[in-house]
C-alpha cells in the first residue's frame, strides 16, 4: 500500500509490545503511519540478558514487523547490525525522524520506569508532541491501581484479586465467586511423585528467520549467560496460541494440584510455560482467561486449577504491576532488613552441592525458565536467608529470565522474594528450612547433604540458615504475627543448640562469601 501523504505519526513498537491490538497501533492510521521498530543495544545490555532472551525477542519482534507488514504497515525496522544503528531508544527515534519528518510520536507505555523516564524526554529533545498511551492489554490501569491503593492502608493482593474478579466477571456467580469461594488453594500444591505422567511444554522448530538471529546472537552476545540452544519458543502469535492450545489441553487440568511441587529433571512440571509470551504481547491475557473460564465451563477442568490459574494472571500479574508503578523508582533500592552479602558465584554457574539449587539454576542458565516455586523457595530463599543485597538479587532475575521485564520482575524479587520493602507486597517472609524442599520435591534423596541434619558441615544449609535469618533480622521481623510461631520455636531451645545453629550458619556463610564450592 502506498501512502497517501507524508507520515503524520511515527508509531515505536517496543520488543514487549508485539500485538497488533497494542493501543498505538489502534490509535495510528496504516495509511499514513509508519511503525519504528529498533534491535538496539542499550537494550540488551542494561543488564546483560541471558542469550536465549535476547534471541526470543529479536525472533519475536522481526516475525511481528512482518505480521504488520502483511497487514498494510508501513514498518521501519532497525537490525542490530544495521551500520548506523545508535544503540538506543532515544538515538534510533531521532535518526527515523530525521528520515520521515513525523509531525508526532505515538508510543504505548513502556513496562519499565527508565524507558518511561526517557520517552518523557523526547518532545523537547525532537520538538514534536510525544503521545504516551495507556497499554490496555492489562485488565487495570496504572491510575485505577493508584486509586485501589490510595484508598487503602494495607496493599493485599487477596483483596485486589476479589475486586478484578468482580470488575471482569471471571468465574463469577451473580456477585458470588463461582463454587462459593475466591480462593481454592486448600485443595493445590501436593507433592509430585517421580512416576507422575508429565506433559511437556509445546515446542517449535526455528525457521530461517529465527537460525539467523541465533547466529547473531550466538556472535555478538557470546559472553552473555546461558544456552542459546536449543532454542523451541515460539516466536509469533500462531504459534504461541498452539502452545496456549496444548497447556490447556494437557496440563492445566492439574495446573493447581502440582503448582507448587518440584521435581528433578522436571523443568515444567503441569506449568503453562506462557509466560515469556504473555509478557512480549504475543499471547493476549484477557484472551487466555477467557480461554481457561470456558475450559471450566465446559466441565473439561475443575476449578481449583482454574481458579488458581486465573488468580495468577489477573491476581498477581496485574497487582505486582500496580504495585510496581506505585513504588517507583525508589522501588528497586528498597532494602529493609539491610542485606549486605554479594550474589553466590554459582547463581551464576549451576556449580553448588545444594542439589535444589543445582537444579533450579541449571534449568535456568539452559532454559531461562524455572517455575514460580523454584524462584521462590530455591533461589529466592536461599538469596534471603544467606542475606545477599536485593539489588543484587533482582538484577539476576531481570537477566536470566525469558519472561523478565521491571515492572513483573521487581516487586516480585524485591518485594514478594526478599521482602526487601519491608512487607508492603507479602505479609511475611517467603522463607524455609530444607524441611518444606524436601516435602514439595525429591531433590533431597540426591543431595550430598542431609536435611535431616541441623548442624554440621553435612547438614542441609537451609536449616542453620533458616534460624539464624530469624535471629539475625529479630528486629525487624519479630512483631510479625505471622512468625510469632517460628520465634516462639527458637525462644524455646536451649542457648547451646542456638548457639549451634548460629555457628553453623557462620560457617556456612564464610565459606560461601569466600568463593568456596558449597
Ligand atoms: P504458570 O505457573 O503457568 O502461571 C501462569 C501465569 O500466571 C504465568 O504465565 C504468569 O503470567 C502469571 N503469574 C504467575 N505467578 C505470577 C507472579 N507472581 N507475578 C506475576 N505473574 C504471575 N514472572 C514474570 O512473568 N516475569 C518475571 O520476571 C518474574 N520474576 C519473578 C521473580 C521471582 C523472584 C519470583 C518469585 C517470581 C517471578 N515471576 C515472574 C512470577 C512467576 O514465577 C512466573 O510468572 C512464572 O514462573 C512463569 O512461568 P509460567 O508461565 O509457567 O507460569
Ligand atoms: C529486553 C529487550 C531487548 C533485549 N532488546 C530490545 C530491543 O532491542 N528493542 C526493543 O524494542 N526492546 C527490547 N527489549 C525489550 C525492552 O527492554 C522493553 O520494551 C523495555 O524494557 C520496556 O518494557
Ligand atoms: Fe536442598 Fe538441603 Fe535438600 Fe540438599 S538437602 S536438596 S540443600 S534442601
Amino acid at each position: 500500500m502506498t501512502k497517501t501523504e507524508k507520515c503524520r505519526s511515527l508509531v515505536l513498537v517496543l520488543g514487549d509490545q508485539l500485538s497488533t491490538d497494542l493501543s498505538s497501533l489502534k490509535r495510528a492510521d496504516p495509511d499514513r503511519d509508519t511503525v519504528l521498530m529498533a534491535e538496539v543495544m542499550a537494550e540488551a545490555t542494561y543488564v546483560r540478558h541471558h542469550k536465549k532472551k535476547i534471541a526470543f525477542l529479536f525472533s519475536a519482534m522481526r516475525h511481528f514487523a512482518e505480521e504488520l507488514k502483511e497487514a498494510g504497515w508501513t514498518v521501519d525496522y532497525v537490525n542490530l547490525d544495521d551500520p548506523d544503528n545508535t544503540g538506543s531508544f532515544k538515538g534510533e527515534v531521532q535518526r527515523a525522524c530525521g528520515r520521515l519528518q513525523p509531525e508526532q510520536i505515538l508510543v504505548t507505555e513502556p513496562g519499565e520506569w527508565r524507558v518511561l523516564e526517557d520517552m518523557r524526554s523526547w518532545s523537547d529533545a525532537f520538538d514534536l508532541p510525544v503521545e504516551i498511551l495507556t497499554d490496555t492489554r492489562f485488565f487495570s490501569t496504572v491510575a485505577d491501581f493508584r486509586t485501589w491503593a490510595d484508598e487503602r492502608k494495607q496493599l493485599r493482593m487477596e483483596y485486589f484479586y476479589r475486586e478484578m474478579r468482580r470488575s471482569t466477571g471471571l468465574l463469577m456467580d451473580g456477585d458470588k465467586p463461582a463454587g462459593g469461594k475466591w480462593n481454592y488453594d486448600a485443595a493445590n500444591r501436593k507433592p509430585a511423585k517421580p512416576d507422575l505422567f508429565m506433559p511437556e511444554p509445546k515446542r517449535f522448530t526455528p525457521d530461517a528467520i529465527t537460525r539467523e538471529v541465533l547466529e547473531m546472537v550466538g556472535e555478538r552476545f557470546y559472553g552473555h549467560i546461558g544456552d542459546l540452544e536449543p532454542f523451541w519458543f515460539a516466536v509469533t502469535r500462531k504459534d504461541a496460541e498452539k502452545a496456549c492450545d496444548h497447556f490447556l489441553r494437557e496440563a492445566l487440568a492439574d495446573f493447581g494440584t502440582y503448582q507448587d511441587a518440584m521435581l528433578s529433571g522436571r523443568k515444567f512440571l503441569f506449568h503453562s510455560v506462557l509466560s515469556t509470551y504473555l509478557n512480549a504481547g504475543l499471547l493476549d491475557a484477557k484472551a487466555l482467561c477467557r480461554k481457561v473460564e470456558e475450559a471450566w465451563q465446559a466441565d473439561k477442568v475443575p476449578l481449583n486449577a482454574v481458579e488458581g490459574f486465573i488468580r495468577q494472571i489477573v491476581g498477581w500479574r496485574e497487582y505486582v504491576r500496580g504495585i510496581y508503578w506505585l513504588k517507583m523508582p525508589d522501588y528497586v533500592d528498597s532494602n529493609a532488613l539491610g542485606a549486605d552479602r554479594p550474589l553466590p558465584d554459582f547463581y551464576w554457574t549451576g556449580k553448588t552441592r545444594m542439589r535444589c539449587l543445582a537444579e533450579a539454576i541449571g534449568q535456568t542458565l539452559e532454559e531461562a525458565y524455572a517455575h514460580h516455586i523454584q524462584r521462590l523457595m530455591l533461589t529466592g530463599n536461599f538469596a534471603l536467608l544467606a542475606g545477599v543485597r536485593p539489588k543484587d538479587v533482582h538484577e539476576w532475575y531481570l537477566m536470566v529470565y525469558a519472561d523478565a521485564y521491571e515492572w513483573v520482575e521487581a516487586p516480585n524479587t524485591i518485594g514478594m522474594s526478599q521482602f526487601a520493602d519491608g512487607g508492603l507486597l507479602g505479609s511475611k517472609p517467603y522463607v524455609s528450612s530444607g524441611n518444606y524442599i524436601d516435602k514439595m520435591s525429591d531433590y533431597c534423596g540426591a543431595c550430598s547433604y542431609d536435611v535431616r541434619q541441623k548442624t554440621g558441615s553435612e547438614a542441609c544449609p537451609f536449616n542453620a540458615l533458616y534460624w539464624d535469618f530469624l535471629d539475625r533480622n529479630r528486629k525487624v521481623l519479630q512483631g510479625n504475627p505471622r512468625l510469632a510461631q517460628p520465634y516462639a520455636s527458637w525462644d524455646r531451645m536451649k542457648q547451646s543448640r542456638q548457639k549451634d545453629l548460629k555457628e553453623s550458619a557462620a560457617d556456612f556463610r564464610k565459606r560461601l562469601f569466600d568463593g568456596e564450592e558449597v
